[in-house]
């Protein structure tokens, strides 16, 4: 049976899925789900997508969503394939995948929102938002300046030095795409300073032709219709920037040293650190000469590199591992967006001078339960007490509860409030501990100690009527 693809060329990863099934060749059925006719929620697309969202392929009897998870599944699914486009080497995929997961929240949350609030947000029955374009932009034009000076650094035409397109290079092109849709002085702005950005998605493109023009197409007949129109960009709230860092350890006997950074003493802007991790956030790995950022990246290496871990953590069969990437696709811009975003602004904003910020922290909030709900619903369906309906945890339940266990440093009847009608996520992450301790326990520790800091300073700033000013020693997993 074909593959199906659900797709609406106007969003920029159903884009990239398109011209990858075109340019390799890939037999596949294009189904339209026009986001504009809100074609996303009818009952016969949950089906496909519970999360309602495009892209989503059909295979046989095989349901995907997440468009990186479904790149990663077609380059393995079709023999056919070129290995440029996820090679098989393990350090060469790695640091693929340590760009698809830095892309979430720097890139697309850049782009997309710049995008939404300049341009988009009438059409969609939305109010643009001065401030959140703003906000947007900065992340855009730093995310142009990380691909420019960071990915874009070596001397081939592609991201990481190569000569060859890779599924990072078509992902990320399609998302500064939209840009066509803007205003030439802003996406001058925008693009202007970033030449090798500029050559980078022309190279893509003239490396993905003539399918890349013609899947395009829409974009350039939307921005047409979309001059006719006039924007009315409206003043109204900020879009929290996320600043976080992430640690985490696996249990699986790896002989490793643990090298501290300490944020709180800003060593992770150290010249040192930064030969390590270009983009100053932890945690980062170094094996032999290899180096590696993103934390799902990194689990997925370790899993890989050392044969001594057990198959449940990221299993070698290609759907099991699909649905994994899948979870951990979905997890940047959902679960882990709402809880930074949450804590920053209800605890953790004064430690980094900055005020909290009661309405991102409501918007959050609504992050935050959403995605709780979708993994309470979707996620922990089945019958296993793990993501998946697993009966033992992989990389995605240790991300997952590691950024749930951050909501320990809040208010205990916040927590509550949030935490307490999912019944099946607190079991799920009460299973998670019990799988991986002792050490689960080990390396929460800190975060109990600074639960304890927090709820005196509360009480304290109860007794005097003054606001904590929190100073975190030493908490990394934000
Ligand atoms: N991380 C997902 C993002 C999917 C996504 O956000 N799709 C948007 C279009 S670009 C969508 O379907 N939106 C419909 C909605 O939110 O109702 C992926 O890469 O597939």
């Amino acid at each position: 049976m074909k593959l199906k693809v659900y797709a609406d060329r106007l969003s920029q990863p159903s884009r990239a899925v398109i011209i990858f099934c075109k340019v390799n060749g890939i037999e596949f059925e294009e189904i339209e789900v026009e986001l504009i006719k809100r074609q996303q929620f009818s009952p016969e697309f949950k089906a496909i997508n519970p999360l309602r969202k495009v892209p989503a392929i059909v295979d046989g009897r095989f349901k995907l969503f997440e468009s990186h998870a479904i790149l990663i599944y077609l380059t393995s699914a079709f023999p056919g394939v070129a290995d440029h486009w996820y090679p098989a080497d393990l350090s060469s995929r790695a640091k693929i995948n340590s760009v698809l997961s830095w892309y979430h929240l720097n890139l697309r949350r850049g782009a997309a929102t710049f995008v939404l609030h300049t341009l988009l947000a009438p059409s969609l029955g939305l109010r643009p938002n001065q401030q959140a374009a703003e906000e947007a932009e900065k992340i855009l034009s730093s995310s142009l300046s990380t691909i420019e000076n960071i990915w874009l650094k070596g001397n081939g035409r592609f991201l990481l030095g190569g000569w060859q397109p890779s599924i990072a290079d078509l992902s990320l092109v399609c998302e500064i795409t939209q840009l066509e849709l803007l205003d030439e002085k802003d996406r001058d702005r925008v693009l202007g300073p970033h030449k090798k950005v500029q050559h980078w998605i022309e190279s893509t493109r003239n490396a993905t032709r003539p399918h890349f023009d013609e899947v395009h197409d829409v974009l350039h007949k939307l921005k047409t219709k979309l001059r006719m129109q006039q924007p009315n960009p409206a003043n109204s709230e900020t879009e929290p920037r996320i600043k976080a860092t992430l640690t985490s350890k696996m249990l699986n006997g790896l002989d490793f040293e643990e090298i501290k950074v300490d944020i709180s003493r800003r060593q992770h802007l150290s010249p040192e650190f930064k030969e390590i991790s270009p983009m100053q956030k932890v945690p980062a790995i170094v094996h032999g000469n290899f180096k590696l950022i993103e934390s799902h990246a990194i689990l997925g290496y370790l899993a890989s590199a050392f044969p001594g871990v057990a198959n449940h953590w990221y299993p070698t069969d290609l759907f099991g591992r699909a649905k994994i990437n899948s979870v951990l696709d979905w997890h940047h811009s959902n679960l882990r967006h709402g809880a930074v975003t949450y804590v920053i602004n209800t605890v953790l904003a004064p430690a980094v001078g900055r005020p909290l910020n009661p309405k991102a922290a409501a918007e959050a909030e609504k992050v935050l339960l959403s995605s709780l709900s979708k993994i309470e619903n979707i996620w922990l369906n089945g019958d296993g007490g793990f993501l998946l309906g697993g009966f033992q945890p992989s990389i995605a339940d240790l991300s997952l509860v590691c950024e749930l266990m951050q909501l320990e440093v809040l208010d205990e009847k916040d927590r509550s409030r949030i935490l307490a009608p999912y019944k099946k996520v607190l079991q799920w992450i009460e299973n998670t501990r019990t799988a991986t301790n002792p050490h689960f326990d080990e390396v929460h520790n800190i975060l109990y100690k600074a639960k304890k800091k927090f709820q005196d300073q509360r009480s304290r700033g109860a007794n005097t009527g003054t606001e904590p000013n929190n100073k975190m020693g030493g908490l990394s997993k934000m």
